[in-house]
C-alpha cells in the first residue's frame, strides 16, 4: 500500500496528505476529466533532483490544452519551483511525482467548461514498477487482445486519466493470464505501446520505436533513450512496426518514468534473443542509470536540483 508522505499542494498551498479529498460529484470522477504527469526524482550526490522536470510540465501544459483545460492559473515556471518545494516540505530524497490536473466540483452533465480545474501535486516512494527482479532479469509481456486508442477516439499525445481505462484492460488482461505487461497494437495494427510504458525493438544494432501516430504517449523516458542511443552512436529508427518484429528480435525493452528501462525476455511466451536482458538493453540502462545517480556529467542538463530555483519563470 502507498505509503503517504506529509503534505500535497493543492491550488497553490500546501496541505495535509488526509486532507486532500475531492467530492463524489467532481467532474473527474464521471467522466474522466483528467491530465496527470508521472515525474521521478533521484539521489544524486549533489541532493535529491527531478529528472527532466522541464519536459515533465511543458507535457502536462500541452494535455491539458488539447483537452481546453485553460487558462490555468499557474505558469509552467511556477509549476516547476512547486514541485521542486513539494520534494523539499516531504524531506524526501527519491520519489515519484503525481501532479494531476481535473475538473472539479460544480455542474453535472459531459460539458464540462463551467466546472473548476483544480490541480494537485503529490508525491511518494515508488519502487520498481514492474516487480524487483525486472530491471535485470526482464519481464514477461503478451500482446493485447485490446487496441490502444484510435488516433481519432482519445488524443493519445495527451496524457489523460481517460486513456488509462484502456490501460486497465490491457493490463488486467495481462496480470489474469500470468503476464507483467501488455503490448497492445494501434489502430491499424501496429505495435502501439504497453500500458504505462513506451516499447523499443532491437534487431541487427539497430533500435526500432514506434512512431507517436501509432497512438503511442510522447514518452519523456522514449526521448532520453533515443538520445542515448544517439550518443552512444547507435541508430535509432522510429517507424511502423508490425507484430512479428517482436518475437524476431534480438532485445525487446520497455521506456517509461515509473517502469525506467526494463527488458522484456518473452512476448507471447516466445523468447526474445537469449531470454534476457541483452547487450544494448544494459548499456543503456547503464548510460542512463550513470545520470540519474550523478556519477556521469549530465551533459543534456536533465536533473533539476531541488534545492535550486528554476531559471523559467514564463
Ligand atoms: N506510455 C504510457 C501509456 C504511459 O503511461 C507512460 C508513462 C509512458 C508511455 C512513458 O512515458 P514517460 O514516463 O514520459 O517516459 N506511465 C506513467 C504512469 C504509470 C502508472 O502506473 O501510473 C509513468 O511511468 O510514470
Amino acid at each position: 500500500m502507498l505509503k503517504p508522505t506529509e503534505k500535497i499542494w493543492h491550488n497553490g498551498r500546501f496541505i495535509a496528505w488526509d486532507e486532500a479529498r475531492i467530492h463524489v460529484l467532481s467532474h473527474v470522477v464521471h467522466y474522466g476529466s483528467s491530465v496527470f504527469e508521472g515525474i521521478r526524482c533521484y539521489a544524486t550526490p549533489s541532493g535529491p533532483a527531478v529528472f527532466r522536470l522541464t519536459e515533465h510540465v511543458r507535457r502536462m501544459l500541452d494535455s491539458a490544452k488539447i483537452y481546453r483545460m485553460e487558462p490555468l492559473a499557474f505558469t509552467a515556471g511556477q509549476l516547476a519551483d512547486s514541485i521542486k518545494e513539494l520534494v523539499r516540505v516531504n524531506h524526501l530524497e527519491a520519489c515519484y511525482i503525481r501532479p494531476i490536473l481535473f475538473r472539479g466540483y460544480s455542474d453535472m452533465g459531459v460539458y464540462p467548461l463551467n466546472n473548476p480545474l483544480e490541480i494537485y501535486l503529490a508525491c511518494w516512494e515508488w519502487g520498481q514498477y514492474l516487480g524487483e527482479e525486472a530491471l535485470a532479469q526482464g519481464v514477461d509481456v503478451c500482446i493485447s487482445s485490446w487496441r490502444r486508442i484510435a488516433p481519432d477516439t482519445l488524443p493519445a499525445l495527451a496524457k489523460a486519466g481517460a486513456n488509462y481505462m484502456n490501460s486497465q484492460l490491457m493490463k488486467m488482461e495481462a496480470v489474469t493470464n500470468g503476464y507483467s505487461e501488455a503490448i497492445a497494437l494501434d489502430a491499424a495494427g501496429y505495435i502501439s505501446e504497453g500500458s504505462g510504458e513506451n516499447i523499443f525493438v532491437v534487431r541487427d544494432g539497430t533500435i526500432h520505436t514506434p512512431p507517436l501516430g501509432a497512438s503511442a504517449l510522447p514518452g519523456i523516458t522514449r526521448d532520453t533513450v533515443i538520445r542515448l542511443a544517439m550518443d552512444a552512436g547507435i541508430p535509432v529508427v522510429e517507424t511502423a512496426l508490425p507484430r512479428e518484429m517482436l518475437y524476431i528480435a534480438d532485445e525487446v525493452f520497455f521506456s517509461g518514468t515509473a517502469a525506467e528501462l526494463t527488458p522484456i525476455r518473452s512476448v507471447d511466451r516466445i523468447v526474445i534473443g537469449q531470454g534476457r536482458r541483452g547487450p544494448i538493453t544494459e548499456k543503456l540502462q547503464k548510460e542512463f542509470f550513470a545520470i540519474i545517480n550523478g556519477t556521469k556529467p549530465d551533459k543534456h542538463g536533465w536533473l533539476h536540483p531541488v534545492h535550486v530555483k528554476e531559471a523559467v519563470t514564463a
